[in-house]
């Protein structure tokens, strides 16, 4: 049979597929299901692979809002987030989310065109030229890799959901050069790559650690963000040993917050109780400034780390005793050990120190956002999501004093403290767990740096609440001007009617004028959720 050009164009694309295609694929053998992106010139083969894959994707209205919500997915359902951009400007918009996924390793891929093969820092002026974009994001992220052809692209995507399952997880970009992006190439069937297990100790490193927290007077555990799937052999182990467990920001609720050995989100306040502890066994934690307050470790005898990477275990300070391994396998063998050796400890003295805790917490830092919290306390369920923002609301109250009865439910830029988080969260844990009660609880600065993504939420039709704290603009900063003598400049703000932007914007939106009718606005937001967000604004001097 003699094959026409027409025969051959066609059988031509039912036998090869773009870069493009093959990198989607790629994403939905490895069981991505939603992509955070926004389209452009050069990503558009992408999307024509997007296009009948079964992966939902979500437009917000900056790629800063794509990083954001990849970042809070991951945060919140314990999947890797995905973010797509276009050359230049689309990839420089989304490092900053990016290096606040870094800051606290969240696993998010994100995925752009680069140059043309030879058009590599060339000057040329080609559309969306950026001197070295890669090198950009390499700077940024955990690695940034220049693909070459589609065969490359995937290996890439499988490589990092494999390496995520047994490394600390952080963000990766992967660089496809537009002409390679676009060109076909023969269908290759890939599938994910074989995931090792969980990773165990050594196990004489188990028995000495063992032996430390059994001699120890006053054990304490520090869980961070790396013990957030250890809740079972946490909670066992702390039980068997009679010691309390408190947590960093990103491990809160690692430990039931309502567990009586949960000393709770303790740092920055309870320094004096916890510097207490002889022996401190820390679980996940690079213990970084916001972490753990270093005269917290003054009176130790003994510090004991358990982390999944090792120049972990020994960053900022080196351990009596390391452990590398996955946090929740790791948490077993201790607790192996322990009991077949019948070891164990009685619990009332734990529990003492952690209620204590608890109280120091209240007492030391805001009382003002005690009254707010333990309001949504009362009318959030166990399994809500909240996200926070770089506001006093949310660092100096929801992190420690709202109670959670798990992790993934705090959605917070720990350590890169960055504003415009927590609404763009919201979209990435509402998509990410339909049917969860979300809340986004920021300050009128931090919601101004995200408004617009209102807009996604709304076209998504996610019904998550907003409530805006609103005390002029820069509330935080203001007063370390005025700590300073240095007159306030910049911080006190015009701040537009949030509610009317909100109602433009396509939310439904109110005002409360108290406590009460905040927290029965929100109450009622739960009760009967719109079609998309509700936002309720409120003076912080009517709450606090
Ligand atoms: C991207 C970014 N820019 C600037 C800052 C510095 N900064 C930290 S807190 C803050 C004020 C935030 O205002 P708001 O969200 O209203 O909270 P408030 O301090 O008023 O409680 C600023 C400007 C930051 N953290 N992130
Ligand atoms: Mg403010």
């Amino acid at each position: 049979v003699a094959l026409t050009d027409n025969d051959m164009t066609a059988l031509t694309a039912i036998l090869t597929e773009s870069t493009g295609e093959a990198v989607v694929r790629a994403l939905a053998a490895n069981g991505v299901q939603h992509v955070f992106g926004i389209p452009g010139t050069h990503n558009l083969e992408l999307y024509r692979g997007l296009h009948g894959s079964g992966i939902r994707h979500i437009t917000p209205r900056h790629e800063q809002g794509a990083g954001y919500a990849a970042d809070a997915y991951a945060r919140s359902t314990g999947r890797p987030g995905v973010v797509i951009t276009t050359s230049g400007p689309g990839l420089l918009n989304a490092l900053t989310s990016l290096a606040t996924a870094y800051a606290d390793s969240i696993p998010v891929l994100v995925i752009s065109p680069g140059p043309a093969v030879g058009l590599e820092r060339a000057d040329s002026g080609w559309l969306h030229e950026v001197k070295d974009q890669r090198a950009a994001a390499d700077a940024v992220l955990e690695r940034s890799v220049r693909c070459h052809s589609a065969a490359q692209a995937v290996h890439e995507i499988h490589r990092l959901f494999a390496e995520w399952t047994t490394s600390r997880p952080r963000p990766v970009h992967l660089e496809i050069p537009i002409d390679v992006l676009e060109a076909h190439f023969p269908v290759v069937p890939a599938a994910p790559l074989t995931r090792p297990g969980r990773v165990a100790a050594d196990p004489a490193a188990v028995a000495s650690a063992l032996e430390l927290l059994l001699a120890a007077r006053r054990p304490l555990v520090l869980a961070g963000g790396g013990s957030v799937d250890a809740g079972a052999p946490l909670a066992a182990l702390a039980e068997l040993l009679g010691c309390p467990v408190v947590t960093t920001t990103t491990g809160k609720g690692a430990l039931p917050e309502s567990h009586p050995l949960s000393g709770g989100v303790a740092v920055p306040y309870a320094t004096e109780l916890l510097a207490d502890a002889d022996v401190l066994l820390v679980v996940g934690s690079e213990l970084a400034e916001t972490d753990l307050d270093p005269a917290v470790l003054d009176g130790l005898t003994a510090l004991i780390r358990l982390d999944i990477a090792a120049p972990q275990l020994s960053k900022t300070l080196a351990p009596a005793v390391a452990l590398l391994g996955h946090a929740d396998r790791v948490l077993e063998q201790l607790l192996e050990h322990a009991e077949s050796a019948g070891a164990g400890r009685a619990v009332a003295e734990g529990e003492a120190r952690a209620a204590l805790l608890r109280s120091a917490v209240r007492a030391d830092g805001a009382p003002v956002w005690g009254a707010l919290h333990d309001g949504l306390r009362g009318i959030l369920s166990d399994s809500a999501v909240v996200c926070g923002d770089s506001s006093q609301v949310s660092y100096r109250g929801t992190a420690a004093l709202l109670r959670q009865e798990g992790p993934r439910r705090f959605l917070y830029p720990n350590g890169f403290a960055t504003l415009g988080y927590a609404v763009p969260a919201a979209i990435g844990a509402a998509v990410g767990s339909p049917g969860t009660e979300v809340l986004a609880l920021l300050g009128d600065g931090a919601f101004m740096f995200s408004v617009q993504e209102l807009a996604t939420a709304v076209e998504q039709r996610l019904p998550f609440t907003v409530v805006v704290v609103d005390n002029g603009g820069y509330g935080e900063i203001r007063d370390q001007m005025l700590d300073r003598g240095i007159p306030p400049l910049g911080v006190d703000l015009f701040v537009p009617d949030l509610a009317a932007v909100a109602t433009a914007l396509g939310c439904a939106a109110s005002t409360a004028g108290s406590l009460e009718e905040l927290l029965e606005a929100v109450r009622d937001s739960f009760a009967n959720p719109a079609p998309g967000p509700t936002v309720i604004v409120v003076q912080q001097s009517l709450i606090t």
